[in-house]
């Protein structure tokens, strides 16, 4: 169905579009960022949601290419955000292909260049799936990509199979916990007693805690009180276009 002439088309024509999802300070309220999240905003069936096409995009190769487009549309709203509030972060994903691209780093810090923008603007969001790369090229562009002042996030925890042992030694600093583990924490004291080890787990390794799929009231209560640092979630906002976010944040204040 979505074939790979369209896909081309789509990154030729710039059919492709980001939206922003807020990332709140649990303490404060205040938003600490935004995560990107990709849609295609096709011509004839309208947008298109991530887990429609990125499967096809990584089969037909065209990965590197989109993640490219992602962070050129990325950082351009990062520069608009930076000049108003010079702490915000946007987050973007990466799939674990990009972090054998051993150029990664110096395009990176080039494209920040480029905009005027410090590497600490950046957040860069990987999930475990990388660990089933060549362990020491993933590990030393991630030393690269830190040592250059960029953050980099562990998207999905808590799902993946590979065990803790990594956390010890691979260069990360933020994990964001699953909302298949953060949701039913309402509910279920097994599942809250999880997340606040977790929460414990993070912070016992200098490791900032994020809580995803925060959806009511209870559950970003109850984040705050075991002391996670940031939720993200429709509880808050969901994913929206920039211009949607900047009327948004206009109403928080
Ligand atoms: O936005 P949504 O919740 O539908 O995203 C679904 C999945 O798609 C998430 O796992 C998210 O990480 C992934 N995703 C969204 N945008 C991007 C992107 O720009 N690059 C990559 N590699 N994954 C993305
Ligand atoms: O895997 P990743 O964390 O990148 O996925 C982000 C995805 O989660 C996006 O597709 C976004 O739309 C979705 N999402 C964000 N907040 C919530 C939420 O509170 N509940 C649910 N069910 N999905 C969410
Ligand atoms: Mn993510
Ligand atoms: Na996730």
């Amino acid at each position: 169905l979505r074939t790979l002439q369209e896909l081309r088309v789509a990154l030729d024509e710039r059919q492709l579009v980001v939206y922003y999802q807020p990332k709140v300070d649990l303490a404060t309220g205040a938003v600490r960022g935004v995560e990107s999240l990709v849609r295609w905003n096709h011509p004839v069936r309208g947008l298109v949601q991530p887990g429609d096409f990125l499967s096809i995009v990584e089969e037909a190769g065209l990965m590197n290419a989109m993640t490219q487009q992602v962070l050129d549309m990325a950082l351009d709203q990062a520069e608009v955000w930076h000049a108003r509030s010079a702490d915000l972060t946007v987050a973007v994903n990466l799939t674990a292909s990009a972090l054998v691209d051993a150029e990664l780093p110096e395009r990176i810090a080039a494209m920040l260049a480029d905009r005027g923008l410090p590497a600490s603007a950046l957040i860069l969001e990987i999930t475990e799936e990388f660990l089933l790369e060549d362990r020491v090229r993933t590990t030393a562009i991630l030393t690269r990509l830190r040592a250059g002042g960029i953050r980099i996030a562990i998207d999905d925890f808590g799902t993946g199979y590979s065990s803790l042992a990594y956390l010890r030694d691979l260069p990360v600093d933020e994990l964001k916990l699953d909302r298949s583990i953060v949701s039913p924490m309402r509910d279920d004291p097994r599942a809250a007693a999880l997340v606040s080890s977790t929460i414990e787990l993070a912070h016992s390794l200098g490791l900032t805690m994020v809580a995803e799929g925060v959806e009511d009231a209870e559950v970003y209560a109850g984040l705050a009180r075991y002391g996670c640092d940031e939720a993200q979630g429709f509880h808050m906002s969901r994913p929206m276009p920039a211009g949607e976010l900047d009327s948004w944040l206009a109403e928080r204040r």
